[in-house]
């Protein structure tokens, strides 16, 4: 299917009435990761390849807009050679951005080359363009089971943080330098959430699932991948990939960063045409949206996935209501 190169803002109305923006572009746009600096809402990318028949993601992507109509796309902004620790060319999945103290510092899920297990990483610059450098030379967290999808949060009190992680969740503390993790908190610097994850009143009801690392089917957490974390007031928010795959998207709250979790109930059912969902919230120019990924605009290839967009309201408490995904083009 040709596409045009030309960004524009495709709206269409779902049955819910609920108005579906689209960054139109001649890539494809995986695990959308949406951040507001000043007036812009710059959206972090990955890039699934338009013969992918299994992931195959050698880059990530931005693109920008000031008002959710007409976007600029920045092309790709860094490839895995800014990782010389990562595997080249493929492999190159979720990622975050946050700006701190004018620097930007981009969290991404490369695979460690040590161990071939992802890992995360983290890239500099002085703008979301880049040029964006690896400061560090190697991952600031080294290759694991289920190490992938970095999140990134700065609290009220200037203490950042890191989650990640597939089928599992973990998280650090970042020093300020935002480079480096803080060794002397939980084991060496990173806290399992595991157990918190197994529990159904924190993360929702067990599935029976395959499990990659024991390669058998198990009765396994709600929380799947892709974590998302903020805060609004004095609760703190994880939006999650739950439900194994196919998967749908859901939250728990916590009035502590570090537990106990409440689980709030799905936020979306599974997104059409792709068993992945990868996404967040956010709130630009007084409106909320949830960003996500489908595979509409490939009729329905898991592996080449697009960014969506979808304007909600909040409860009075921050809270999200059930949001229906559109579900054709
Ligand atoms: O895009 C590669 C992987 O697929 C991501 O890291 C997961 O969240 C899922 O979207």
């Amino acid at each position: 299917m040709k596409r045009t190169f030309l960004l524009t803002v495709s709206v269409m109305l779902t049955i819910a009435g609920q108005a579906q923006m689209r960054i139109e572009t001649d890539s494809y746009t995986p695990d959308p990761a949406p951040v507001v600096s000043g007036k812009t809402l710059y959206v972090f990318t990955g890039h699934d390849m338009d013969t992918a028949t299994y992931f195959r993601m050698p880059d990530w992507q931005l693109f920008s807009t000031r008002d959710m109509k007409h976007w600029k796309n920045h092309g790709v902004v860094m490839t895995t050679a800014t990782f010389q620790w990562a595997r080249q060319g493929d492999n190159a999945w979720a990622s975050q951005a946050i700006e701190r103290n004018g620097k930007w510092y981009w969290y991404v899920a490369a695979e460690d080359n040590t161990n071939h297990l992802h890992g995360i990483g983290v890239a500099v610059a002085d703008r979301p363009e880049g040029p964006w450098t690896d400061p560090i030379g190697k991952p600031l967290i080294p290759g694991n089971w289920g190490y992938i999808d970095p999140t990134v949060f700065i609290d009220d009190d200037g203490q950042a943080y890191l989650f990640w992680g597939n089928n599992g969740c973990w998280y650090a503390k970042l020093n300020e330098d935002m480079i480096s993790i803080d060794t002397s908190f939980a084991n060496q610097g990173i806290c399992d959430m595991r157990s918190m994850l197994d529990d159904e009143a924190q993360f929702g009801p067990r599935v029976m699932k395959q499990d990659y690392q024991y390669n058998k089917k198990m009765l396994k957490t709600n929380f799947e991948e892709a974590p998302w974390i903020y805060k609004i007031g004095d609760t703190y928010f994880l939006e999650y990939a739950a439900g194994g795959v196919p998967e749908h998207w859901a939250y728990s709250t916590a009035k502590s960063i570090h537990g106990p979790w409440h689980y709030e109930g799905r936020i979306t059912d599974e997104a059409p045409g792709s068993f992945t969902i990868h996404g967040g919230t956010i709130r630009f120019r007084g409106k909320n949206y949830l960003f996500y990924h489908d595979g509409i605009p490939s009729g329905g290839n898991g592996f080449r996935r697009s960014t969506a967009i979808l304007k909600f309201k909040r409860q009075k408490d921050g809270r999200i209501p059930k949001i229906t995904l559109p579900q054709n083009k």
